[in-house]
């Protein structure tokens, strides 16, 4: 049997770095889009490559934008993926308040450019779609499939733009196109202006006398956190499926900023309530207060469910912190 072709924009991100360790162990040849920038952006993802003379070597990166809809299709006509993961976005909602039209431009438009490349260039081709748990916003939880969307960002509504465009390409032109609805997904990789990874970084470099303080804003809001790889997992079983559909994929759990702070400070015997402050620039506009996700729709068609729940989760980012500094 030929080796199954996938690729992944946003290859360089958290969620991309573990799709791409789990589509090159399941013997896939991985390609991925990468911006050029002026200092290396790869760091998530060097441990993976190796030099494309290598006979042995099956990642392979392109350089390409979003925003530059020929490039994608030039590119999937000479890669022709079976499996195509979009996870590339400005995927900061705090960001896009200060850059609204930059990410609809990247996360709502980017989306469209790449259907259409599809479309144009006739690869048949499996789509993912990076949705969010944002595009619930103001709905009250718990949130599944049928829940209303309430976008509560210009990140989330560029979003829920791009979640109907996934749906229209499916209905329209028969692609098989899935959404999947993420709720907020951490690790040791999660990117360091996140609030969660923000904490494990400050409380590692609390707890070896580097830093005294951490600044933070609202410690009210909610989330359903999970364990980024377990969700790149999902990603993969959904395009695998015999039919193409939109999935939530949660824990089911839900927990404060401020209880992912006085976990991450007791696991390593502080009081949190010594060193955090609070600075209103962290603020958004509006904020989405409670998330709780109802992942059974992919419990019961993709056999997927959440391992790691916060408590672990928390031990996890702050180990590896502490242990990154050595
Ligand atoms: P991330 O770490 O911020 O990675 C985003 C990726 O997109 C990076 O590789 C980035 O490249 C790339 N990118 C940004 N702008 C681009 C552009 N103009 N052209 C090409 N690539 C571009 O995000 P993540 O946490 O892995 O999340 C992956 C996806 O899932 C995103 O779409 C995000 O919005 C969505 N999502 C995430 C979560 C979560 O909790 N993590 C939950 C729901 C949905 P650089 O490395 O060059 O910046
Ligand atoms: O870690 P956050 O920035 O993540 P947020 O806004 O929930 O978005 C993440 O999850 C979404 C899925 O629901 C993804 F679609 C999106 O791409 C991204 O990955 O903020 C979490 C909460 C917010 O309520 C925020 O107000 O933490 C609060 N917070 C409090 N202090 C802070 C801070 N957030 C950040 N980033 N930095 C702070 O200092």
């Amino acid at each position: 049997m030929s080796e199954k072709v996938a690729l992944i924009t946003g290859i360089t991100g958290q969620d991309g770095s573990y799709l791409a360790e789990q589509l090159l162990a399941k013997g896939y040849v991985v390609h991925g889009l990468i911006r050029r920038s002026s200092t290396f952006n790869t760091s998530r993802i060097d441990h993976l490559y190796r030099d494309p003379h290598d006979p042995e070597a099956r990642l392979f990166l392109h350089y390409g934008d979003l925003t530059d809809g020929s490039r994608l299709v030039t590119l999937l006509e000479r890669i022709a993926p079976a499996e195509i993961y979009h996870l590339g976005a400005q995927s900061h909602v705090r960001v896009s308040f200060d850059e609204p039209e930059f990410t609809g431009d990247v996360t709502g438009l980017g989306t469209t450019r790449l259907l259409e490349a599809i479309r144009v260039s006739e690869v048949p081709a499996r789509f993912y779609q990076a949705s969010s748990s944002e595009m619930f916003g103001a709905s009250p939880p718990p949130q599944d499939e049928s829940t209303q969307f309430y976008p509560r960002s210009p990140y989330a509504a560029a979003k829920v733009y791009a979640y109907w465009m996934v749906r229209n390409y499916r209905e329209a032109y028969g692609l098989f196109a899935c959404n999947g609805i993420l709720f907020n997904h951490e690790s040791p990789r999660r990117g360091e202006t996140f609030v969660t990874r923000k904490i494990s970084m400050a409380v590692a470099a609390i707890a070896t006398g580097r830093q005294k303080d951490l600044y933070l804003g609202n410690l009210d809001a909610k989330r359903d956190w999970g364990y980024a790889p377990e969700y790149t997992d999902a990603m993969w079983r959904m395009l695998q499926a015999d039919e193409p559909t939109d999935y939530v994929v949660a824990t089911g759990t839900s927990y404060s900023v401020g209880d992912f702070v006085r976990m991450a400070f007791e696991h390593v015997g502080l009081d949190w309530e010594k060193h955090v402050k609070f600075d209103p620039r962290y603020l958004r506009p509006t904020e989405v207060d409670d998330l709780i996700g109802d992942a059974s729709k992919a419990k019961e068609l993709l056999g997927w469910q959440a391992e790691v729940l916060p408590p672990e989760l928390v031990r996890i980012m702050v180990d590896a912190d502490i242990e990154a500094l050595g």
